[in-house]
């Protein structure tokens, strides 16, 4: 939001006496408060309220499905309901979020958390039902839906969904009823079970406009693709995915994935952990600290495996989420828009919330005892990269796990950069603090695009009073033995290398500024190729150029031409990381963290960065960057495993 580029930028503008006003406002920006809605998140009392620990998501039914005897079904449906993220006493927040429709109770942002076992299928009916319970009418966003990128664009009707549309004056922001399709990250999932971009559908609400498209472009295909498959059929407003979890244990989680629409869709609510648990590759040598929330708990288990989703959100003063419904609200940028120019009127390449929340709560605190912990950390955030390290250096995480599973040996790290969707399973050990301890989980990373680095050496870190904090831990007296293995002592799962590669493949990171504008930008970012060595930015309607054999080990060399990092996540595969080079300079292995499976990696602008996969499933999948805006305004490309038969 506020990077040196584009204060720059601005500053060329301001020169020819264009952003005066506006200039004023980012300066603003730059040294002060980070912006955001009518609440001040400084007048938001830390501390007041518990974390939630999501339960585990209650199954529906067992079932039967095509070839397989054991299937855990869900029915999983997105609703519109209020809850307290801000401390008791201030407003609540209307929200979305999943829940099991047959069970009153279970909606919840964050989601409740689907425990999945390896080798057992679990299908899932994904039931959009943003409509007013009373009326059937279908619920408009709660937030600002820019109709003017390339969109799933329901109003276009069956020939114009899935389309960037044209306007001849600048429209406002989509209020018709809302797509949905969930994707389940991390997952090795079959592509009609995998969440595609172009796969959504509107609720069966009541008052549908007439011509709008129900359906985007991809789901009637893969609404027969599943029949076929697991013989399910899908009703309208809805689809049911299965998942095969014959994967490694490991920890996933599932949010919306709708073309255009996705930093929108997730910043209302909808997201959930994912636990894949058992097989060979769940099998550690010693004990880990548990247990974690179970089906059918009694009341007052004390949980040692805790799921901790951090995300940064902006609040009004009623309660509301706030989330930007201009672009002035970035760069000062106020205009012209369509169509005088090609700068979409509402998007903002990336937004910062001002308020930290965790597990669906503002700074929450969690009382723990002198013992260890197992945390399933997610960075859920839009934009924001997190450097998470404790207030007490006394504690440190020892990392046993990432995006793909258990890592080859613990490592232990005094703090932890996670790029948004990036999760690490880690175990800290309150053992060394006293009864009466309070520690803060503090956040190091910039409020602004990251660009790699160390905190306050290369950066300015997150306002120490608001994104600077992240929760609270308060040490209470032991009450049990802890039976868990002391992290160095533990003996990971093996984990088995990739094979060679049997092709390298060169894709590049992009971004562009106005075409008509000088100065003003960025426009949108966009992944793409290399052509002798320059870049070939393609945009989400560009033929497939990512097309590896079924059964193919791939290296990818993803090229950076942007000032940014970017989280690049590929669909369908774990992958490892190889190494990253510098344009101009020589490689250097992966983190020590990063030496297991992962399914998003961190891209440094001006490296290269390799990645190598195994691309085992066949048919349509993507690839993006996972800042939710990028990702939402051509960010992300189809690509397709094994012969693209028509
Ligand atoms: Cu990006």
């Amino acid at each position: 939001m506020t990077t040196r580029r584009r204060f720059l930028k601005l500053g060329v503008l301001s020169g020819v006496g264009v952003f005066l006003y506006s200039k004023l406002g980012f300066l603003t920006r730059a040294f002060g408060a980070i912006p955001g809605g009518t609440l001040d998140p400084k007048t938001i009392s830390k501390y007041q309220m518990p974390l939630i620990i999501p339960p585990a998501m209650p199954r529906t039914a067992k079932i039967k499905a095509k070839g397989e005897k054991n299937v855990d079904y869900y029915e999983i449906a997105v609703r519109q309901f209020q809850q307290q993220i801000l401390p008791t006493g201030m407003p609540q927040t209307t929200v979305w979020s999943y829940g099991s429709v047959n069970h009153p109770g279970t909606f919840n942002y964050p989601a409740f958390t689907i425990e999945a076992q390896w080798r057992t299928p679990a299908q899932v009916k994904w039931i959009n039902d943003l409509k007013d319970p009373v009326t059937g009418n279908y619920l408009p966003h709660l937030l600002p839906v820019d109709p003017t990128l390339h969109w799933a664009n329901p109003p276009g009707g069956t020939a114009g969904r899935d389309m960037r549309p044209t306007f001849t004056t600048t429209p406002g922001p989509y209020t018709g009823p809302v797509p949905i399709v969930t994707h389940l990250h991390g997952g090795h999932s079959a592509q009609e079970s995998d969440g595609y971009a172009e796969a959504w559908y509107l609720p069966a609400a009541n008052n549908v406009p007439t011509g709008f498209a129900t359906e985007g472009t991809w789901y009637n295909a893969f609404k027969d693709m599943s029949k076929k498959a697991n013989g399910v059929a899908w009703e309208p407003g809805t689809s049911a995915f299965q998942y095969a979890n014959d994967q490694r244990a490991t920890t996933m989680w599932y949010h919306d994935h709708t073309l255009g629409m996705t930093r929108v869709n997730v910043y209302a609510g909808p997201a959930g952990f994912y636990l894949l648990r058992g097989g060979p590759d769940d099998m550690a040598a010693g004990t880990l600290p548990g247990p974690a929330p179970a089906l059918g708990d009694p009341p007052g288990v004390k949980y040692h495996e805790i799921p901790i989703a951090i995300q940064d959100r902006s609040f009004n003063a009623d309660g509301s989420l706030f989330y930007p419904n201009n672009r002035e609200f970035f760069d000062g940028f106020s205009g012209p828009y369509i169509p005088y120019s090609d700068i979409s009127p509402i998007w903002n390449p990336e937004f910062f919330g001002n308020t930290m929340v965790v597990n669906g709560r503002t700074w929450p605190y969690l009382e723990v005892e002198p013992r260890r912990y197992r945390f399933r950390l997610l960075n859920g955030c839009n934009a924001r990269f997190l450097i998470l390290k404790f207030s007490d250096p006394a504690l440190s995480f020892w990392q046993i796990g990432s995006d793909g599973g258990f890592l080859p040996a613990p490592v232990q790290l005094s703090q932890l950069l996670m790029s948004p969707a990036e999760r690490m399973d880690v175990i800290v050990d309150f053992s060394v603090l006293p009864p009466g301890a309070e520690v803060i989980l503090q956040n190091l990373a910039p409020d602004e695009p990251f660009g790699g680095g160390e905190p306050h050496a290369d950066f300015r870190v997150a306002d120490r009073n608001t994104t600077g904090q992240v929760m609270q831990f308060r040490v209470v007296p032991l009450t049990a033995a802890d039976p868990s293995t002391p992290p160095n002592l533990l003996t990971l799962p093996a984990l088995t290398p990739l094979g060679p590669a049997s092709n390298t493949r060169q894709v590049s990171l992009n971004e562009e500024d106005s075409a008509v504008l000088e100065g003003v930008g960025p426009r949108e970012a966009l992944l793409g190729t290399l052509s002798g060595g320059a870049a070939n930015p393609l945009g989400w309607m560009d033929a497939i150029t990512e097309n590896p054999a079924l059964g193919a080990t791939e290296v990818w060399e993803m090229y950076n031409f942007t000032e940014d990092a970017h989280p690049i996540h590929i669909h369908e595969v774990q992958f490892q990381v190889v190494d990253r080079q510098p344009f101009e300079g020589v490689a250097r292995p992966p983190e020590s963290n990063e030496t297991g499976f992962k399914d998003t990696v961190i891209a440094y602008p001006g490296e290269i960065t390799r990645v190598k996969a195994l691309f085992d499933l066949s048919g349509l999948y993507v690839w993006h960057c996972h800042i939710v805006e990028h990702e939402d305004n051509e960010m992300m490309r189809p690509y397709f495993i094994g012969p693209m038969t028509p």
